[in-house]
């Protein structure tokens, strides 16, 4: 799903891929003389690398004008370009296939690493490398998997070294979509790794070439009289068709009498391996020792030079494989993070757990069900319905995208549709049900918080009930015994859940209606943080990564926050409610002092109310405040954390976030 920038780099990248990869195909078929394999191998590594595929094809490989490939590609360079590429198409190939299956099957990443190891070096071994050699030189398949081993061995080593790193540190990254085969991402990462293990790979290929390990690229062609006749197959069998290519290579090479080559043995290995199997190049240069004609390559490496080269690409497989454990943790696989999109600044290291990632990840933006502008309000009065005398409410938990400011939405999780949830406003003594269906993709509680009920209609998922799961619903029923201002809000996987929008008033008007005390205005202020980047929403947490960058009150910032309206002399009743997860706000009032006169839905006995001008409003908290209109003009609510009335750390229209206007008339 294109959720990210990079998720539309890469879809222009894959048609160009496409095309880049269509282009190589039909010319290699239809112009370029070269065996089979080659021409397999070439279409592989460009579907893998896209256009440096193709910068890479038609620098080294393509003929330049007819008759021309046994010149072009005879540079040692080239010569090295081929042989990484049979080596990067079978390994490759194997590698990425064990990885699309590893991922599905939901293994560790560290195994994952491992198994695509052996799967790329088999597939390189068995299938592609052994298979272009027999094809080329002839002898029994498995004459060719003993000789192509030991340069397989090396140059799979040092493919691995580059791509391996490539993945586990963009797989483990911060957007671990890249470990879903069913995401753009993860073939992104793959192509990505393709390019790095070949630029790994490339320079002990140049060496094999040189010594003659392995082959690079090669001329065949069908005899002149035969494409002259039209005819798409040779009539007569093998040898005698390469019989006629042979000669007729050599023929081409006199002619051309190419002059740039032979420097002084530079180009021997290539000359060499070139003759031996007599289709291409072959004896133009002057160190070439190999003009027997004869099938097989003569190696002129000796046992400690392959053994050096063989150790350090073991060294090289080794960091590559093992050194990202140090930074990521590779013991995660897809099923236990597939998906999750982490928060820019969240420290991950070798040791943070599947579930700290998940708890910190993005709202996915494919799980909204529906987009709000400024015109639907949250904290709306939900009405009861009678059933039996006992007041009924329904409460429905959705992903939803929610506009806290003009041009700010975020994803969040909604009751009712709306941040925050419906207020639910009742009267002390009423028996009341709320039901509750979770439409959230994990499971959720509803918590009544500070009410005295039952205990099993108390919420918290796993202590006095199973969490609700997706699709599922529960039933809470109790009688209000207590008055004043409460709230409800999600208690499984608070941290996550409740800083996402899972939260909502509950109102309880004393039975006596005496005891209510009373003001001219009544206003709740619900206080929440928000974290949102790159167009992603995420519970924002007191954490590496989580800090917030918006804050709401009733669901919106600061300037679309409400304006309160009143006239001096009026009283002016606010209920704070610490909705906020994680984050203590200072709560301050202008012009002039409230007094305090409840304080977590109690209310305070007459003597021992107080006045302040500021209340700190914890995680949970609640104090109802009674403020009067000494003067005309506007006053405002603010958290006197300055951080807190900003946007994104923009002030407008003289703050942000946490800040209300009362407007105060004469
Ligand atoms: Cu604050």
């Amino acid at each position: 799903m294109f959720v990210q920038p990079v998720d539309y780099f890469l879809a222009v990248w894959f048609v160009l891929a496409g095309l880049s990869t269509a282009y190589v195909a039909w010319d290699q078929f239809r112009n370029n003389p070269e065996p089979v394999v080659m021409k397999w191998g070439f279409i592989l590594v460009t579907l893998y690398m896209g256009p440096l595929g193709l910068l890479i094809y038609v620098l080294a490989d393509k003929e330049p004008r007819p008759g021309e490939h046994e010149a072009f590609t005879k540079p040692l360079w080239k010569q090295g370009v081929g042989s990484t590429i049979h080596c990067v198409a079978g390994d490759a190939t194997g590698i990425i296939l064990a990885a699309a299956i590893t991922a599905a099957l939901g293994l560790p990443m560290w195994i994952d690493l491992i198994v695509e190891y052996v799967a790329g070096f088999a597939f390189g071994l068995f299938i592609f490398q052994s298979l272009f050699m027999k094809s080329m030189m002839g002898g029994t398949y498995w004459e060719n998997v003993r000789k192509s081993f030991m340069p397989e061995f090396i140059s799979m080593n040092f493919m691995m070294a580059g791509m391996a790193p490539v993945m586990s540190f963009l797989m483990m990254g911060s957007d671990m979509r890249a470990m879903e085969p069913t995401e753009l991402l993860f073939w992104g990462v793959m192509s990505f790794g393709v390019i790095v293990g070949f630029t790994a790979a490339y320079p002990a290929n140049v060496w094999m070439v040189a010594r003659g390990l392995k082959h690079g690229l090669m001329t065949e062609r069908k005899p002149e009289f035969e494409r002259a006749e039209g005819r798409r197959e040779p009539a007569h069998g093998g040898a005698e068709a390469g019989m006629a290519v042979h000669r007729q290579a050599h023929a081409r090479l006199d002619e051309h009498a190419n002059p740039g080559h032979g420097g002084p043995g530079g180009n021997r290995g290539a000359g060499h391996h070139g003759s031996g199997h007599g289709s291409s190049h072959g004896n133009g240069g002057g160190g070439s020792r190999g003009a027997h004609g004869g099938h097989g390559m003569e190696p002129d490496a000796t046992v400690p030079q392959l053994a050096a080269f063989g150790g350090v690409s073991v060294l090289a497989l080794a960091l590559g494989m093992i050194a990202p454990a140090n930074w990521v943790n590779l013991t995660l696989s897809a099923r236990d993070v597939g998906g999750a999109i982490m928060p820019p600044g969240m420290i991950m290291d070798r040791d943070t757990p599947a579930a700290a990632m998940l708890d910190m990840a993005a709202v996915h933006p494919r799980l909204v069900t529906a987009s709000h502008g400024l015109e639907v309000r949250g904290d709306r009065e939900l009405e009861a319905r009678m059933e039996n005398g006992v007041r009924v409410f329904d409460l429905e938990t959705s992903v939803i995208r929610w506009a806290i400011l003009p041009d700010v939405k975020v994803d969040a999780y909604a009751i009712n549709g709306q941040v925050p949830g419906p207020r639910l406003h009742i009267r002390q003594g009423d028996r009341v049900r709320i039901n509750v269906t979770n439409r959230l993709p994990e499971s959720t509680t509803i918590h009544w918080h500070g009410l005295i009920l039952p205990n099993e209609m108390d919420g918290p998922g796993e202590i006095t009930q199973e969490p609700i799961p997706p699709g599922g619903s529960y039933r809470y029923e109790f009688t209000a015994g207590q008055s004043g201002t409460y709230f409800y809000h999600s208690h499984d996987h608070v941290d996550r859940q409740q800083a996402l929008g899972l939260y909502g008033a509950l109102i309880i008007d004393p039975a006596n209606p005496q005891d209510e005390i009373a003001a001219d205005h009544d206003y709740v202020i619900q206080l929440q943080e928000w974290l949102m980047r790159e167009g992603l929403t995420f519970p924002s947490m007191p954490m590496d990564g989580g800090q917030p960058n918006y804050f709401t009150i009733n669901g919106r910032a600061y300037p679309s926050t409400d304006t309160i309206r009143m006239k001096v002399g009026e009283t002016l009743k606010v209920r704070f409610i610490g909705t906020n997860n994680g984050f203590i706000h200072p709560m301050h009032i202008h012009g002039g002092p409230f007094e305090v006169v409840a304080r977590d839905g109690e209310t305070i006995p007459e003597s021992a109310r107080f006045l302040a001008d500021t209340v700190n409003v914890g995680p949970g908290q609640r104090y109802d405040v009674v403020w009067q209109a000494r003067r005309p003009g506007k006053w405002l609510i603010h958290c006197h954390i300055g951080h807190h009335t900003t946007n994104n750390n923009v002030e407008e229209k003289g703050g942000g976030g946490l800040m209300v206007v009362i407007d105060v008339q004469p």
